[in-house]
């Protein structure tokens, strides 16, 4: 038996964009989303975009009877914030306080503890406009967000986070192709990154002067980095790589500042961002009361192939390269690799590095393609998800044997719901959605996480 300690949380993350759909007339801005699929529908997977969704924004209401029959005791979602402040900054869209209000208020009334995000992946096109995350005024922007956000919704909502993995945006919108603007901009980049985190201390400033009873936290994707070899030039690059894609918010978030090592490598490669004393001042006195973390894979990580001369139109790439391991198990949809122990890995480096700070895992989950293949008699026997979470499970069960201050465990996600270039490529949902007809049905996983949730444990 795996019992997990009294009052652990059992739930699922989703967020507002992979989620409400687009409704046009009621008032909704473009996101930065929105725009791309407009310019570019090709990108995007089967050429579905973000308005083609689980309509949660329509069916809300029979939506959240299944987080009673799926056993939450927690939920995350996030508030779109095209929806309540659609140019970014000004006027708030008054339909969209009363859709969130009601939402919120029928998921208090079913004893489920609300968690919600303000950031997930989506920003008010006309801030993009202006040079989005590049641009300190989009840090304004979010604060005043936030603190709307809090003042309108303070009564309704238990626990509040930032940012979705904001390390994401950084690296697939300037050093990659996966989000917009996909520019490859080193030094565009650390602004952006630099930026989102002041973005972030910001609101947890705002968030204990306007709802002082309240928690605040950040979500981050804690990707443990495995070198290849004991060799010091794949452990180095290992050490890069983690400082690059968990310390560069986990530290800020949690202590305050940035590690020094990182700051140093910023410097070398001559794109340390604009910043001021004051805002460091702003980023060392607002850190988390607690984290959220997303584990999905692991990095591994080798020396990079490149040496010489730091090449900004490289990026990471200057410092490590990625590469596959021989017998690594993987999911085969997703393509990315599973392995459970990377869960008490970063239970441990948040035990020993982080004062063994209250954390939750906010995601973890298994996407699938052709999913209704598995269906027999009407519903989708998805025994790989519930192997998959139990796998994970164990994992967690040994950290919090040994100290882990893990407090809830939540799946991603809910009902399926669209993902960003990949669309609804891969389900990750405890309930199907059928996209043409828009009707739900529990999946296996579903009823077995009730029950999980129920024994608090398996
Ligand atoms: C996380 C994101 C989610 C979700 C999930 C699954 O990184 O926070 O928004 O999309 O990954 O990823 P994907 O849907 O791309 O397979």
């Amino acid at each position: 038996m795996y019992k997990f300690p009294d009052g652990f949380l059992w739930g699922t993350s989703t967020s507002g964009p992979q989620s409400e759909g687009v409704e046009p007339g009621d008032g909704k801005g473009m996101s930065n989303w929105d725009y791309w699929f407009q310019e570019a529908p090709e990108k995007f997977h089967n050429g579905v975009g973000p308005g083609r969704t689980s309509t949660f924004y329509k069916n809300y209401k029979e939506d959240i009877d299944f987080l009673e029959q799926t056993g939450h005791t927690t939920f995350r979602t996030s508030i779109q914030w095209s929806r309540l402040i659609p140019e970014g900054v000004g006027e708030v869209n008054q339909q969209a306080v009363e859709f969130y209000r009601d939402v919120f208020e029928r998921i208090n009334a079913k004893g489920i503890k609300l968690m919600m995000n303000l950031y997930h992946f989506d920003l008010p096109y006309a801030l993009q406009e202006k040079g989005g995350w590049e641009n300190k005024e989009t840090v304004y922007a979010f604060r005043d967000f936030a603190a709307t956000c809090f003042e309108l919704f303070g009564d309704l909502v238990d626990t509040w986070f930032t940012f979705n993995e904001p390390i994401v945006p950084v690296e697939a919108g300037y050093l990659g192709d996966f989000h917009y603007p996909a520019k490859h901009d080193f030094k565009a980049a650390i602004q952006v990154g630099y930026n989102t985190q002041l973005a972030s201390s910001m609101a947890v400033e705002a968030c204990h002067r306007l709802n002082p009873d309240h928690r605040i936290s950040v979500i981050l994707n804690l990707t443990p980095a495995y070198p290849k070899s004991d060799s010091p030039e794949d452990k180095k690059a290992a050490r890069i790589a983690e400082l690059f894609q968990a310390k560069s918010f986990l530290d800020p978030s949690v202590k305050g500042e940035y590690p020094e090592e990182l700051v140093q490598i910023v410097k070398d490669a001559n794109a340390l961002p604009e910043y001021t004393d004051e805002e460091l001042d702003i980023i060392k006195n607002n850190t988390v009361d607690f984290l959220g973390v997303n584990y999905y894979q692991p990095l591994r990580v080798q020396a990079p192939s490149h040496t010489g001369d730091i090449d900004v139109a490289l990026g990471l790439e200057n410092y490590f390269d990625n590469y596959i391991m021989p017998g690594r198990k993987i999911n085969p949809h997703r393509g990315w690799e599973i392995y459970e122990q990377g869960i008490y890995d970063i239970a441990m480096d948040i035990k020993e590095n982080y004062d063994n700070i209250e954390w939750i895992l906010t995601e973890n989950g298994m996407g699938v393609e052709g999913e209704e293949k598995f269906k027999v008699d009407g519903m989708i026997q998805d025994d790989y998800r519930i192997e998959f979470i139990q796998n994970h499970l164990k994992e967690l069960h040994r950290a919090i044997q040994d100290g882990a201050n893990c407090h809830g465990y939540m799946l991603w996600t809910f009902i399926d719901c669209w993902s960003w270039l990949n669309a609804y490529k891969n389900r990750y949902g405890l309930v199907e959605l059928d996209l043409e007809t828009q009707e739900k049905t529990m999946k296996k996983s579903g009823y077995w996480f009730k029950e999980l949730s129920e024994n608090n444990g398996f």
